[in-house]
């Protein structure tokens, strides 16, 4: 009788508490899976970015790099004004008299490609700027207003900056910005 009456409690018990426990850790389990699972979301989305923002960068810098050789081009093609030093920025000015067959002197020509070349940089670049001097230290230059050229030598610096980080600021010191440069003899 005592052995029966034993037997038939003991599967109660551990059948009730054990379906009480379970339904408590399944909440709190499913709680931390979706934890978990943001965590690891928001994590990918993260890296998402980051490689957004690289390939934009990376796409960046070979526009820019095309363009620095389009003007050097140019310049190459027009000599006599690039000699003349009238591959001014100042001068920059688009003259449509260059696309007629009766054409344009050099120097309307250097105005033309520099107005071009500009439309390009600020189109495709953010807050891009672009520079033509010479310069016999063409590493340097903060911004189209402080290009850094000394004027001398007979080296031309094509310097290109951009708001790479798009931090609303051009300056490349202390860093807000992305400077290119190439320089090269005629
Ligand atoms: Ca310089």
């Amino acid at each position: 009788m005592r052995h029966i009456h034993r037997h038939r409690l003991l599967p109660r018990r551990p059948v009730i508490s054990s379906h009480k426990q379970q339904a408590g850790f399944s909440l709190i389990e499913v709680m931390i899976s979706v934890l978990v699972l943001s965590v690891g979301l928001l994590g990918l989305a993260a890296l998402q970015v980051t490689a957004l923002q690289n390939n934009q960068s990376a796409f960046m810098r070979s526009q820019v790099s095309a363009m620095a050789y389009d003007i050097a081009d140019r310049m190459r093609e027009n000599i006599a004004a690039a000699n003349g030093n009238f591959y001014d920025p100042a001068m920059a000015a688009l003259r449509s008299n260059c696309d007629t067959t009766a054409g344009c002197t050099p120097q309307e020509m250097a105005q033309n490609d520099l107005a071009i070349w500009n439309d390009a940089i600020s189109s495709y670049l953010p807050m891009g700027q672009g520079f033509v001097c010479l310069d016999s230290t063409p590493l340097d230059g903060n911004d189209y207003g402080n290009p850094q050229c000394d004027g001398t030598g007979n080296q031309f610096a094509i310097k290109i900056w951009w708001d790479d980080d798009r931090d609303g600021l051009i300056n490349v010191t202390p860093s807000n910005a992305e400077r290119f440069v190439i320089s090269f003899k005629l």
